[in-house]
Parts: C-alpha cells; structure tokens; sequence
C-alpha cells in the first residue's frame, strides 16, 4: 500500500473528518502541513490548481475534497467500512449537511473567537474564496438567523439518533457521522463544549454521540515537508484509475476536461479525463515539479466539461 499523505492545516475542520477516518479503519498517516492562506506551491503542483484542502496524496494519486478521500481510503481498507447504511445515504447526507451547515457554523463561530483570526486570513477568503466577509462585525447582524439553521440540522441528528441507534445511519458508525460530527466539534471546539451545547440546544443523544466520535482516535502519524511530498509524487507513477469509460454523461476517456467546484472558491483544473463513472472523474495532469499524476474529484458538487465546453461556457 503507498503512503497515505495528508496534506492541511491544523485549523481545518474538514481535517478531522479524514484523520478520524483514518484512526477508525487503524491506518498509519503521513502529515503535510501547508499554509492557511495561498500561496501553496507544492500543493498546486499536485492538484493542478484545486484550491481546497485536505488533499489526500497516494503516490502520484492525488485526491481533492473529503468524499473522493473517503472513497480512496475504502479501496485501501475496505473495513471497518465508512458506508455501513450505503454510500447513498451518507453521501447524500453529507453533502446537505456540508452546505447547510457551513456558512451558519462559521457565523456562531466567530461570534466567539473571530478577534483571533488574522486580516490576512480574513481578506483572503473574502476576495479569494467565498466572496463575503466572515469577519466577526460582518457576520454578528447574522447570528439569530445562523443559530436557527444550526439547531434546526442538529435536531435532525437527535432525530436520527434516537430512531437508529448509536450512530445516524446504522448500523455502524459511518461516513455520514464523521461529517455531521465535524462542523460541531469546531464549534465545540473553540468556544467551549457547553457554552455552544446551551447556544445550540444540542439534546443529550448528539452530546453523547459526539463523544464516542471523539474517542475514535487519529491512527498514527508521521511528519513529512511539502517538498518531499512533490518529489514523492514524481518518483512514483499513477495507479489505474479502475473505472473505466463509464461517465454518465457521455465524456470519453482521453477528453480534455475541466473539473470545477460548483460551490466555493469555483477555479477549475484542466487535464486529461483517465477514468470516470458517476461518483469519481480521474484526471491525468503533469508539470515539471510532480510530474504525472492522477487527480481525483467527485462528481457531486463538482462540474466536469469538455475542455471547448469550458471555454464556450465562460465566453
Ligand atoms: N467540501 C470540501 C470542503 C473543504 C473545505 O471547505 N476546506 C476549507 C478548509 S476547512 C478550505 O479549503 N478553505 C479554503 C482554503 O483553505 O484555501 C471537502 O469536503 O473537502
């Protein structure tokens, strides 16, 4: 099996969505940490320009955005699986999840913490990446209505919980779960535990819950510079895809495509389509610096066109 390289910053709460996966299927991680604000050269070199972290590397396999990760790491260790209900459920839920929650989260969040976050931060993701200003005075006018929206799905959970079990989805813990669990635990995390549990009005089932994710662990880890990520990547050589010519949409293999966030920070990345059915597209994308590589995406939230469909688009 390749090293699994995780490349993030510690601020991120997507990271502990992958690094608690990884310490529930008992895998050992390599650590790349790259800044929280671009410019992030290595990791360009190895997306092809995907502005999102975490990446997961493999080799010269690179894997951009939380659900292709997941499905990488299930095809590395198939138990115990992160989709014990089916992928369906928990991919759907997450992806709701994600985009209900994340705005709102980040809302209450810097209600309670926005004086620590650095200018540079703030204006990068104001002019770079969302397009609105998440500074604390910006986001305050907001805050009935961020509290709201975070009840509202948290009570979705308690619902779940107390019709499934221990876990949203049963019968196991899942994908679905760590999702859900991290944009909380942000919150829990940084504000303090009960003082969002009250804000909140998080019921007693989700606390619990909460807690028995957390217990999960981050598997173990290693160090390793970006640099040597890069190089790692252009000594090694992709792995075959495995999907064969399978889009659903009708793009043949050795298309030139794009393939663009539809949500936040839409820059799209340009390669060679390599595999694809209707939840992954494989990219083949080679610069100097990493050479061959292949780059993986979802297609949920995610736009792969025809690379003359792409210049016809934004003509
Ligand atoms: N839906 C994406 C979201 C990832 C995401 O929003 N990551 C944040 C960090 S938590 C990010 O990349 N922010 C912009 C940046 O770091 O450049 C996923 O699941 O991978």
């Amino acid at each position: 099996m390749p090293d699994i390289i995780l490349h993030h910053y510690d601020l991120s709460p997507f990271f502990e969505k992958i690094r608690l996966a990884l310490g529930y299927k008992g895998l050992a991680w390599t650590s790349v940490v790259v800044d929280a604000v671009p410019p992030r050269p290595a990791l360009d070199a190895l997306t092809g320009g995907y502005r999102r972290v975490p990446v997961l590397q493999m080799g010269a396999d690179i894997c951009c955005h939380t659900e292709v990760i997941f499905r990488a790491l299930e095809r590395v260790e198939p138990t115990p699986t992160l989709y014990p209900a089916g992928e369906g459920i928990a991919k759907a839920l997450s992806l709701g999840w994600n985009r209900a929650t994340w705005k709102p989260a980040i809302g209450v969040l810097v209600t309670h913490i926005g004086e620590h976050l650095p200018e540079e931060y703030l204006r990068d993701r104001k002019e770079h990446y969302l397009g609105y200003d998440i500074s604390r005075d910006a986001m305050a006018p907001m805050l009935p209505a961020h509290l709201q929206q975070m009840s509202a799905q948290i009570d979705w959970l308690a619902s779940m919980l107390r019709q499934n079990g221990d876990d949203l989805t049963g019968p196991a813990l899942g994908a679905a779960d760590l999702t859900c669990h991290h944009s909380i635990r942000l919150l829990r995390a940084n504000a303090g535990a009960e003082a969002i549990d009250a804000q909140l009005h998080i019921a007693p089932e989700v606390v619990a819950w909460m807690d028995r994710i957390a217990a999960i662990g981050h598997g173990t880890k290693t160090d390793m510079t970006p640099g040597d990520a890069v190089a790692l990547a252009k000594a090694a050589t992709p792995a075959d895809p495995g999907l064969g010519d399978n889009d659903p949409s009708g793009l043949s293999l050795r298309t030139t495509v794009s393939v663009t966030p539809n949500d936040n920070a839409r820059v799209p990345v340009t390669g060679t389509l390599v595999g694809a059915d209707a939840q992954e597209v494989v990219i083949a994308v080679e610069n100097a610096e990493a050479g061959k590589l292949h780059v993986h995406f979802p297609r949920a939230g995610f736009d792969t066109l025809a690379a003359d469909t792409t210049a016809r688009t934004a003509a």
